[in-house]
Order: structure tokens, then sequence, then C-alpha cells
């Protein structure tokens, strides 16, 4: 019955492309969710802290979630009066952080057709309620935004839920749940002491609940406008649960971004979202798990085991206080049980196509086949890769990222009614270390000659360079010391527009009109020179190299772009030697194209080192830098919003990155020759 609308989120390339065209294309519509919150991994609902007390605004309402196979089931859950939504409809309730040691106030406010309540098993102090009405486990709202206010102190550090108090086989199933952490004081990045030191960056939670949608529609019809006559029963003890969900969503909606405009009442996402641990990513991810069920999940991480640290809020220890943490290849989580990993993925191998391969070659793409045409396979079993797959076949892997399924083991819950895969289940992604990388496709001078190397050079750190002298000509008369007008051989490769120097002899002229042409006009004698003869045949040289490096297939959405360019300059001399420049060292200014700038040019048409869409990229490091004949590495980060630097159109994808570098000497200036290393790009893939 459903398959069809299955198939199509599978495909989420596709999604995401109807999506952008239809002009939904933003993950965070205005929704439940903070402003500005990260698109994967928890969301924390810090409420309004003031002198020592934070508090939340809660509202219990009823509204609807829809589930991956096209049903729409009706839910009553906690709502966040202070998001940005103002208590729209959200399921489960926001993640409410708060710090050790904090007086925390709940206001509750009841929307819903009966009383309801929160309790908040696991704090160790009592929780004090004013307002509302006495129930039996807690004190509880009435009917008609009756309200109720609870206080605690914030106990000890961990994961902890909250949910109903109040008729709680119906109200807990039905959706009234959510999630509570305490942090430690002074350390957000500690899940419980320094033992539990985690990535913040990379804290996830997956919430666990069942939904049996007969109960449902039973509760939805009992307080619809026109309830039958008699209303509906339904007897708890006939609970049979056909949706398994994770934060409010069943797979694989899970993996959409947080506050997805997709799933407008389900701001939570379940992805798992992860780089390789290495000397210098150390510290491991925390995944907080929490089961407000009815039943026990068998949770299942593939690729890799966690470590469970704590369980209820508590660290795992033996009875002399050591380290009682144990990893796991799977781990049930009980009912109300709330459970903590710590997520280290090593790629210990290393392998790469180039010089660390498999010892046996991965199939031939034309030998296998792909289910539906759609897969999570890049085409190359190398982390960070992506090969050749039969035409048709649909790729999820954006840049060669390796996907994992964590999932219950119970294998009826790793279904939409009944229907697999869906349901309890997310994925495991493990990016490319520093992130997904685009090589280097292609290479043009602008403002200099190619003396030896080719793009592919700039591809590794290694011996091989891309180098390029600056441009070169002759003059075409001889020239007294006071012509402002000169003629050359030709202008190829020198700037089109813009004042730019070029040496004659040991003179200094700048070209001010006249640019792209062979008749220039010039000011003598400049950068501390003096105007001086020169012979009919002398050679003029730039001062200046100006070249630029194509990269090819960023995905639109792309982020955190970053650029790192290595290279060195040298004496320009024949040969692969590298000839030191001892003094005056050259400066190297390295640009980005700013598409919105350039235009669909993409900033080819000039050199000077302010044609306009070329963008120096920000410090640090600060620009221009000296470079002389070793090595200088440097790596930019660029502003959040990397979209006006992704070319668009014919240019789809694009990215160009100028290397500028300029010798600006006072007498003999000689000349000299930049030497490329490697030129490389990485970024956060959507
Ligand atoms: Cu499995």
């Amino acid at each position: 019955m459903s398959s069809p609308r299955i198939r199509a989120l599978l495909r989420l390339g596709v999604v995401a492309a109807v999506a952008a065209a239809a002009g939904l294309a933003g993950t965070t519509s205005a929704s439940a969710i903070p402003a500005g919150a990260p698109k994967v991994g928890m969301v924390c609902e810090p409420g309004t802290a003031s002198a020592g007390t934070r508090t939340f605004n809660l509202v219990a309402n009823a509204g609807y979630i829809s589930t991956p196979d096209g049903n729409a089931v009706y839910v009553w859950s906690y709502a966040n009066a202070d998001a940005p939504d103002n208590g729209h409809f959200q399921e489960p309730g926001p993640v409410l952080c708060v710090n050790q040691g904090e007086n925390v106030v709940v206001n509750l406010r009841n929307t819903l057709p009966e009383a309801t309540s929160i309790v908040f098993p696991g704090q160790e102090g009592a929780v004090a309620a004013s307002g509302g009405s006495a129930g039996l486990l807690t004190t509880e709202a009435a009917v008609g935004n009756g309200t109720v206010t609870y206080r605690f102190t914030a106990g000890s550090p961990g994961t902890y839920l909250y949910e109903s108090g109040t008729d709680v086989s119906k109200q807990v199933e039905m959706g009234l749940e959510g999630a509570l952490v305490v942090r430690p004081t002074g350390h957000a990045d500690y899940a419980y002491d320094a033992s539990t030191r985690f990535d913040p960056s990379r804290e996830y939670l997956l919430l666990l609940s069942d939904i049996d949608p007969d109960l449902h529609h039973a509760v939805e019809l009992a307080y619809g406008a026109t309830p039958p006559s008699p209303p509906p029963g339904y007897d708890v003890n006939s609970l049979r649960n056909r949706y398994f969900s994770i934060n409010g969503r069943e797979f694989p909606d899970t993996i959409q971004d947080n506050g997805s405009s997709l799933l407008p009442n389900q701001p939570y996402g379940a992805l798992v979202r992860i780089q390789p641990n290495s000397s210098s990513n150390q510290l491991p991810s925390l995944i907080r798990m929490i089961n407000v069920g009815a039943l026990n999940h068998p949770f299942h991480p593939h690729g890799n085991h966690t470590r469970q640290i704590a369980q209820d809020g508590r660290p795992l220890r033996t009875p002399t206080g050591g380290d009682a943490s144990t990893e796991h290849f799977g781990e049930t989580i009980g009912a109300g049980q709330t459970q903590d990993f710590l997520l280290r993925w090593d790629d210990t191998d290393n392998f790469n196509p180039a010089n660390n391969p498999y010892p046996v070659a991965p199939p031939n793409y034309l030998n296998v086949t792909f289910k539906d045409n759609s897969t999570w396979y890049s085409g190359s079993p190398y982390l960070g890769y992506k090969g050749t797959l039969p035409t048709g076949v649909t790729t999820q892997n954006i840049c060669g990222e390796w996907y994992f399924p964590l999932h219950s083991h119970a294998l009826n819950e790793f279904t939409n009614y009944d229907q697999g895969f869906g349901g309890m289940g997310t994925l495991l992604r493990v990016d490319p270390a520093g992130g997904c990388s685009a090589p280097v496709a292609s290479a043009a001078l602008v403002g200099g000659t190619l003396k030896s190397g080719s793009v592919s050079a700039l591809s590794a750190a290694d011996t091989a360079y891309y180098q390029i002298n600056p441009k070169t000509t002759t003059r075409t008369s001889a020239t007294n010391a006071t012509q402002t007008s000169i003629t050359v051989a030709s202008a190829s490769g020198f700037p089109t527009s813009g004042t730019y120097y070029v040496r004659v002899d040991n003179e200094v002229m700048a070209v001010t009109g006249g640019q792209g042409t062979t008749t220039w006009t010039v000011g003598r004698g400049q950068l501390g020179t003096t105007a001086a003869t020169h012979s009919s045949g002398a050679a003029v040289s730039a001062l200046a190299t100006d070249w630029y490096a194509g990269f090819t297939g960023i995905p639109a959405g792309a982020q955190s772009l970053k650029v790192t360019y290595t290279g060195k300059n040298c004496a320009t001399t024949t040969g692969t030697t590298c000839t030191a420049l001892t003094t005056n060292v050259p400066q190297q200014t390295v640009r980005i194209c700013d598409w919105t700038i350039a235009g669909a040019t993409g900033c080819t048409a000039v050199a000077g080192p302010g044609a306009a869409g070329w963008v120096t990229l920000p410090a640090p490091p600060a620009q221009p830098q000296g470079v002389g004949s070793s090595d200088v590495s440097s790596t930019w980060n660029l502003p959040v919003n990397a979209a006006q630097y992704i070319g668009t159109g014919s240019s789809k994808g694009q990215v160009r990155v100028l290397v500028h570098t300029q010798r600006w000497t006072a007498s003999s200036p000689t000349p000299f020759s930049t030497w490329g290393n490697l030129m490389k790009i990485v970024y956060d893939a959507p």
C-alpha cells in the first residue's frame, strides 16, 4: 500500500531536489527548534535561565505526526511555548537541558481533553508542585488550559526522561514524553565526569517509543467533534504496536535533518554523523538513549561497537569505583530505561586506492546489481572516494561517505506497519576525515605562463609541483627614457584590466592603459627604479602571477568550506631545482571566486588582484603572506554560508580558488616562479 512513498523517501536526493524546486529547501523552518540549531545531533532547549533558576513553559496539546508509509497518526505531546513557533504541536516534547544544581521550573498548561501531568523519574530531590489538583502519581493540570508548576533541583548529571504521570499506559503511549539532560557543573563536554568526555559537536539523542495506531484512533474518535455513540472502547491489554519511533519519527524519516520542512511536527532527526577518530580528532561521540515505550528494544549498531558508560543517569562503576563501562554490539534498552554510549570510530586500515589498496580488487560495477536502483554505496569501497555505478542507479553517497544501520534488532520493529525496512532504525554516517573533499579538476593561468607540471600535481602534498612563471613578451621597438606609450609583441596572458606592473631590464613600469592590447600606456620608473632606455626586443615580464584551480562536484548546500593551499616561490631557473630567493620574498594572496559578484564568467575575465569576484580568503592566516623557497601550507575557513562560492547553472558545483603572487621589488627585480604543491577543498556535505 505504501511502498512508492517509502522508495521515494529513500531517494533522498530526489526529495531534496523536489523540495528545492518548490521553494521548501530550508531545513530549519520556523519550527519548534531554536534558531541556528544544528541540522544533525541533539537539539537542546535551554529554557530561560535567571539567578540559578531555569524555567521551561510547556503546553500539552494534540496534533498529527506523519509516518513514512503515508499515514497520519493522532498524538498527544508536550510543546515548547517559548519556541519560535510559540507552542506549535511537536513530538516528542522539547529536550530540556539543565545544569547540575540548578533550580528547575517547568510550567505546564493543558489543552488536552483530559487532565494531564509530568513526572521526572530519576531526580533525587522531591519534585514540588503548585497549582493544579492532586492526581494518583503527581499533581495534574486540568482540562481547559489548566496549569501546574513543577519545581525541583537538577540532581546527578545524566540522561533522563520526562513523561505523563496521568493514566500512564494511555497517555505515554499517546506521546506525552521527552528527554531531560542534566549536565555536570562547568562541563558541557562531560556526560558525567572526565572519563566520559566527548566531542560536544557530536552529541546525539535517540528517544525510542512505540505507537499502536488503533489506540490513537480510538482516542481521536472519543474526543472528536462528533464522537460516535457510544464512544469507541480500547482494551490496553490488546495493545499491538505498528510503528516504532526514534525521536518521534520512523525510518527513513529518522535520517532527515532537524527541523526538516518535510516533517513540521517532528522536529528531531536521529542521524548519527561522525568523522573517524584519530590523533587530531580524539574525542568520541556521545549517544544518549531513552526508551519511553512499553517494550524492551535490543538496539544494535553496525560498523562498530559502542561503549555503554551509564544506565538510568548513573555511570557504570565497579563496587570499588572503577570503570565498569563495556563495549556492545547490541544492547537491550528496557522500558523506561536510559543508557549512554560513547562511540569511537577509528579507520585503522586507512585503505586508499592510490598507495594502500585492498589486497583484492572490488567487483566490477557492471557485475553489481542494486535493488530498486538506489543505493547507499558510492561506487568505491574506499572512504571518501566515489566510483562508477551502473547507469540509472541513484547513489545517496555525496562524497564517498559510509553508512551503517543503527536499529532495533527485534526486526518486527524495523518496519512501518509490518513493512520493512522502516520503524526503529536510523543510520550512522561516517564522513571522510576532515570532511568531504573534492580534487582539483582544472587549472587556468590568468596572468602567467606554465613552466612545468599539470593539474594532477596539485592533488597531493608530494614532490610534484604545478609551476608558473610570470608572463613575458618583448618590446617591438627601442624605448627612450620618457616615452609613456610602448608596444609589445603580445598581450596574451597579461591582465586585461586594472593597473599592473611589468619589468623591462632594470626598470619597473606601471601599465595604466591599453590593457589587453599590444599598445600600453605606462608610468615610468616605478617602485624605486629609474626610467631608462631599452633596446628593441628587450624582455618585458610581469611582476605577478595569477592562476586558479577549479574544483567540481561540490554539492549545493555544502557548508563550512575549508581551502588549503601549499606552495613556494623559487627563482625562475630551468629544471626541477628550486633556487632560493633569499631576500624580498614574493607576497602571495589566495582568493576565492564569489559567483554572485562575478556572474556566469566566474572571475575568469580579469587577473588583476582587485578584479571583481575574486574575494580574499579571510584571515587567519592574514594575507598577503611572504612565501619563499620552502613550502608554506595555509588553511582558510570560509564563512558559514558557502552558497556564494559554489557555482550554479552551467557552472553548477564549481569552486574556483586563485593564487596571486607578486614581487614588488626595488632595483634589479629578479624574476620568480610560483610552485603549487597542494590545492584542496574540504566541506560539510548537506
Ligand atoms: Cu542489523
